[in-house]
């Protein structure tokens, strides 16, 4: 097989590029990698070359190429059973897909108010309107997996998984923006964020030498 290229945007802002990278890494999966700069002005005919929906990440797999984040996870957990990025357990999966899905397809609010940016630390702030909904959704998602699963390990459900891959730019955003955790879901991002694959996705952001103006402001 040839080896796949992961297509992603810059690393400091790009969260959705984030997540499959992080599960390619864990999985022990043998990718190159090849970073479009975003918000620039090739940046839309760059990605539309490689992915039929204009967004990153985008795998090319040979015979195969993808367009969504979670798809290119389910992919590399294909590629490497053996790797458990989903729980052993089939309710426990179940759980975490759930928890994994509603990641992917939600939280819109928390998203906008709070957009990924990795070199950056305002003063605290407090979530308002429908982005503290989420928050406390959010939250409430990871008490209950974290309380049940506490014995298991640091992770969503124990061991380092997809689920934990979909929350890990959740986690560098309450870390941005000084937002207020329980102790529980605080625990959980400190697991999320000393995991070695984003340490290493991390060094990269920060060391990027591209700004985006309005991210950098809100
Ligand atoms: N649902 C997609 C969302 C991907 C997405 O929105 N990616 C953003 C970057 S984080 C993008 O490519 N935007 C196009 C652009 O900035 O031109 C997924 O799960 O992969």
């Amino acid at each position: 097989m040839t080896t796949p290229i992961l297509y992603i945007g810059n690393k400091n802002y790009s969260s959705w590029s984030m997540r499959p990278w992080l599960a390619l890494k864990q999985a022990g999966i043998d990718f190159e990698e090849r970073l479009i700069r975003l918000d620039a002005p090739e940046t839309r005919d760059e990605i539309a070359a490689v992915s039929l929906m204009g967004t990153v990440p985008a795998l090319d797999a040979g015979h195969l190429r993808l367009f969504d984040s979670l798809a290119i996870c389910e992919w590399a957990a294909d590629q490497r059973p053996n790797a458990h990025l989903w729980p052993h357990d089939p309710q426990c999966r179940a759980l975490a897909r759930n928890a994994a899905a509603a990641m992917h397809a939600g939280f819109a609010a928390l998203r906008r108010d709070f957009p990924m940016n990795l070199k950056r630390r305002t003063e605290p702030r407090r979530a308002e309107g429908q982005a503290a909904l989420d928050i406390t959704r959010v939250t409430a998602i990871w008490r209950r997996h974290r309380e049940r699963n506490e014995a298991m390990g640091p992770f969503l459900f124990g061991e380092w998984g997809i689920v934990d891959a979909f929350y890990t730019p959740v986690a560098t955003r309450f870390r941005t923006y000084g937002l207020h955790l329980d102790q529980i879901s605080q625990a959980y991002c400190d697991a999320l964020l000393s995991h070695p694959a984003f340490v290493s996705w991390e060094e990269a952001a920060l060391r990027e030498p591209w700004a985006n103006k309005a991210t950098d402001q809100l």
